[in-house]
């Protein structure tokens, strides 16, 4: 009912001012820049650095978009939402895509009216600790207060998995995940719990890591993946291909260290088509030839950007796990 109300008043906003309707893609163009919904900062996935510059493996996503079709990847407006605020954010044309670790659910993509395009991050969800606690099963949180983002599919699964488990719990709803930190640390919770990868990029912030443990239990799926307004049909396609562009580029050897040359020195088709040097496919997506080579230029394929913003060899420490490629066991 709400949810009605509130795109009836958009709509009619929209009529009064008298829009004709451009589209997306023309809006980004017409801007000549894009407006790209991330956190309010979770290190790894979206945070500034320390010249306030925005980084992360969600803010690849952005900056691919905006290289593929603006040719210009620092041609973003990042906009941090918190789970509360991103979807609003998104519905009313704030942003012109989310890319927030947010997971693919049912009534994000019916109710709410999103389109996923894609996942960059098959997670679940996990519980962090202090080590002092001796904690080491998720089934001995009996009592527990829980610190938990409002706004999240976490509030959810973590009342399921605590009723079905026959325990109690207490949450302590907060906002942002920089207030989560803070209470946890100061005690005002046992648990912390979110995405795996989310109590991995905040534990990596810590003092002292190694006092945290992230127990054995993952307690629901979570495909995080970025999403425009539902009906958004072509600038969907756009960023569903260029989030594809880069996994593809991955399994086919293009690097954002060769992909300047490796498209006229290539014999294989498939990295002829991707890069443009064959065919043009840019063009079925209202983009020129050189589209992905651009994306993959800016931001390197999916494992350059896993690995140099969450990987193994960062302190958030991820493998690649359900990321891997498909070829090497895993869903991409
Ligand atoms: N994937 C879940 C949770 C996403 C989420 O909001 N995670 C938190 C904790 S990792 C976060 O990113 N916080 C960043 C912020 O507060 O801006 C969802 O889509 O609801």
């Amino acid at each position: 009912m709400k949810k009605s109300v509130f795109f009836g008043t958009l709509a009619v906003a929209g009529a009064a001012a008298g829009f004709a309707s451009a589209t997306t893609l023309e809006d980004v163009q017409a801007r000549g820049s894009l407006n790209c919904g991330v956190t309010t900062g979770l290190t790894g996935f979206a945070a500034p650095d320390a010249s306030g510059e925005w980084q992360g493996f969600d803010v690849a996503v952005c900056r691919a978009v905006a290289a593929a079709v603006l040719g210009d990847a620092t041609a973003v407006t990042f906009v941090p939402t918190t789970g509360q605020t991103r979807f609003t954010a998104l519905a009313s044309g704030e942003v012109d895509v989310l890319a927030r670790n947010t997971t693919w659910t049912f009534s994000r993509d019916t109710d709410l009216s999103f389109e996923f395009v894609g996942v960059n991050y098959y997670d679940g969800q996990g519980f962090m600790v202090p080590r002092e606690l001796g904690v080491s099963s998720a089934l001995e949180l009996d009592g527990a207060t829980v610190c938990i983002q409002t706004g999240t599919t976490t509030e959810l699964n973590l009342a399921d998995f605590f009723s079905s488990n026959n325990m109690s719990y207490e949450p302590v709803p907060i906002e942002t995940n920089a207030e989560a930190q803070q209470q946890y640390l100061a005690g005002a919770c046992d648990v912390y719990t979110t995405d795996a990868s989310g109590l991995a990029a905040t534990r990596a912030t810590f003092e002292d890591p190694s006092a945290h443990v992230i127990l054995p239990e993952i307690i629901s799926k979570e495909p995080l993946g970025p999403l425009v307004r539902h009906g958004d049909h072509e600038w969907g396609d756009i960023v569903r291909w260029t989030l594809n562009a880069l996994i593809s580029a991955e399994e086919l050897g293009v690097t954002s260290a060769n992909v300047g040359e490796i498209g006229t020195s290539t014999q294989n088709p498939e990295i002829m088509r991707l890069l443009g040097t064959e065919g043009d496919l840019g063009a079925m997506i209202g983009l020129d030839a050189d589209w992905a080579a651009r994306a993959i230029a800016a931001v390197g394929n999916y494992g350059e950007g896993f690995g140099g913003n969450i990987g193994e060899s960062t302190p958030i420490g991820l493998a690649r796990g359900l990321n891997a490629r498909r070829a090497e066991g895993g869903l991409l």
